[in-house]
């Protein structure tokens, strides 16, 4: 990654703190459009699977919408969640933090779980960490860790 680039995200992530901290309260409309067709998937693993820990995920999304890091309010795009052992977080509020942002824009995260089986579902957040109106949110896949 360029330095310049690395600099940016890092001036993103404390703006995002900043913001996270003063707006905390702040209701938010949750009322950004998704793009008809728009989906997101997990592109290397499948339901069912089993995976030894830690294992890398990789989060797919189809070209009607592209990737944005946090608080960048493009229009058309999102950031990534993996949302674990939970079912889907309200549609209309932030995605807590107890979830997984890929708030950087990321689209890839090596994942270390329990063993046994957990649950595992993607959902887009807008610039805010709020899903889209309709959600773009993957189905929920079942791994088996060991
Ligand atoms: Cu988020």
């Amino acid at each position: 990654m360029q330095k310049s680039m690395k600099k940016i995200l890092k001036f993103m992530f404390i703006v995002q703190s900043l913001f996270l901290y003063f707006a905390a309260s702040t209701v938010y409309g949750g009322e950004t459009p998704s793009v008809p067709g728009a989906r997101v998937y997990f592109i290397n693993i499948k339901d069912g699977q089993t995976l030894k820990s830690p294992f890398l995920i990789q989060f797919g999304l189809t070209s009607e919408m592209g990737i944005a890091p946090a608080l960048a309010d493009w229009p058309d795009t999102g950031h990534h969640h993996l949302i674990i052992d939970s079912p889907v977080p309200n549609e209309n509020k932030s995605i807590s933090n107890k979830h997984i942002h890929m708030h950087m824009g990321q689209t890839e995260i090596t994942l270390k779980l329990t063993k046994g089986k957990h649950t595992m579902q993607m959902v887009l957040g807008d610039y805010s960490h709020i899903p889209h109106d309709p959600p773009v949110m993957s189905e929920v896949i079942t791994v088996n860790v060991k």
